[in-house]
């Protein structure tokens, strides 16, 4: 199958164009490599020493002999491109990674809010338009997240797979019927992919587009089968207060014995899953797309639940290294209990990954021989949405609070001690 990854760049597209290559899928990447210049304009860098696009797929050509097209596009801005290469590839399926992903980035600016929407609603729709004005019958797979539905809403009631049923009472007795589960997002940037659900709706029903949206929880990990093969194919690693997201933030964290960064009372219960499933359900998504005229299907990507505080716990018992109880930069509930069902993807055979200290190991050891790339100063979440504190500098005087470890200080420090560069690859 020819199968176009946009946003095959990015943390989760770079491990899946590898995977669904190496499955003896013809694969195409579309990418405008946005990612890579906020990185520049936050001046922070992955921690794993990712290499430019072209060096990736020469890297994969040697290693495993087989071609990944790149194309430089983007999505939201030319849309006649789009269109073209649509008409040029007819591809069997898509693969839509390619929105700025991170709710702090979201929030830390008026622009970055107008980027966030601007950026992602184009592209969702701009894919739509363009498969429909070019004929193209291609299923597509979107990555959505499980912060649609948002924290709390449903208390300890399992959240279902997109769809809820319920009774409207009328006159006449109860009328059944099924409606998008309520929307509830936490930031400017989960908004947007709220928006892309009712954009599928629509376009699955006038159009018949085919659309499979996977509501996906954190992920976390690093590496795949496919991405340790060569250390020019390394995946992408975020640690910073803006992109890094909660576990692989404490993995690396504890590999620099930096206190673990929980925010508030770390009651937040949020859904995981491991990268390495992440490109499985993508390829089971793929191998069962819904009929043309159905509804966008919607899966659960998630495997597991945990709460903040639990997994800094965890990560504290197994290394050493204590846990901060920081001000929440965030406004979002302190505590909330979350039960969802991913009976789908169970269904059509994937196997979960859970957190084992196996798992762990393997990301600690990432950071662990990447520690000498950390920037200090960019580990403390700075972008602050909570009612009354307007500004980071508002969070920062609160740091660090009462009864807690405290972090370094002043922050940012310089590393406590020289740190070796990495060891070459075994
Ligand atoms: P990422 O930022 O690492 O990758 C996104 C890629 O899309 C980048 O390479 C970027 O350059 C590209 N892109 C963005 N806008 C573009 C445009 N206008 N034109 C062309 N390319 C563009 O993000 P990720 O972590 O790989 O996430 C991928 C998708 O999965 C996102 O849609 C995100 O919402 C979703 N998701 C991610 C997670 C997670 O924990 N990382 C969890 C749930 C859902
Ligand atoms: N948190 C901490 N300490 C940290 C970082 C985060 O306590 O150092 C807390 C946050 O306050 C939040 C929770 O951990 O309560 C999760 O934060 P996160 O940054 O790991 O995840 P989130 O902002 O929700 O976003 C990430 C991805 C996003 C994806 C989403 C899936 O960046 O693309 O959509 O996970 S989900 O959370 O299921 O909506």
């Amino acid at each position: 199958m020819h199968v176009l990854v946009l946003g095959g760049d990015g943390f989760c597209g770079w491990p899946t164009s590898l995977y669904l290559s190496d499955r003896g899928h013809d694969v195409t990447i579309v990418d405008n490599l946005s990612r890579r210049a906020i990185d520049l304009e936050l001046e922070v860098e992955s921690l794993t020493p990712i290499r430019p696009i072209g060096e990736r797929l020469r890297a994969w050509r040697e290693v495993s002999g087989r071609e990944i097209g790149f194309v430089r596009l983007d999505l939201a801005t030319e849309y006649d491109r789009l269109a073209a290469l649509l008409t040029e590839l007819r591809p069997d399926a898509i693969v839509h990674f390619a929105e700025q992903r991170a709710a702090p980035y979201s929030m830390r600016s008026v622009g970055a809010k107008r980027y966030t929407v601007d950026n992602n609603v184009r592209v969702t729709h701009n894919l739509l338009a363009a498969l429909v004005a070019t004929g193209t019958d291609a299923a597509l797979v979107h990555l959505g997240t499980m912060g649609v539905y948002g924290y709390g809403w449903s208390g300890s009631a399992p959240i279902p797979e997109g769809y809820l049923t319920v009774k409207v009472p009328t006159p006449d007795g109860d009328l059944e019927r099924e409606i998008l589960h309520p929307a509830n997002p936490g930031s400017v940037y989960h908004l947007t992919k709220t928006l892309d659900q009712l954009m599928f709706s629509f376009y699955a029903a006038n159009d018949q587009v085919r659309i499979t949206d996977l509501h996906q929880g954190i992920v976390w990990g690093t590496q795949t089968p496919q991405t340790v093969r060569d250390e020019r194919l390394v995946n992408r690693f975020d640690y910073d207060g803006d992109y890094g997201t909660v576990l692989n933030r404490f993995l690396m964290q504890a590999a620099i014995d930096h206190p673990l960064t929980m925010h508030g009372t770390g009651g937040q219960t949020r859904a995981f899953i491991h990268l390495r499933d992440t490109v499985r359900c993508i390829e089971i998504a793929l191998a069962n797309p819904p009929a043309a005229g159905d509804k966008p299907m919607v899966f659960n990507q998630v495997t597991e639940t945990h709460r903040v505080r639990d997994l800094a716990k965890l990560v504290s018992s197994l290394t050493g290294v204590p846990v901060a109880n920081l001000p929440n930069p965030r406004r979002e509930a302190e505590e909330n209990d979350l039960a969802v069902r991913n009976d789908r993807f169970l269904a059509l055979g994937l196997e979960p990954t859970t957190l084992s200290e196996g798992l762990l190991d393997e990301c600690t050891g990432i950071a662990g021989r990447y520690r000498s790339r950390v920037d200090l100063s960019k580990i403390i979440a700075r972008s602050v949405w909570r009612r009354g504190m307007e500004t980071a500098e508002d969070l920062l005087t609160e740091l660090p609070t009462a009864g807690s470890t405290p972090l370094p200080t002043p922050l940012p420090t310089p590393l406590p001690t020289p740190l070796a560069a990495p060891a070459p690859l075994p």
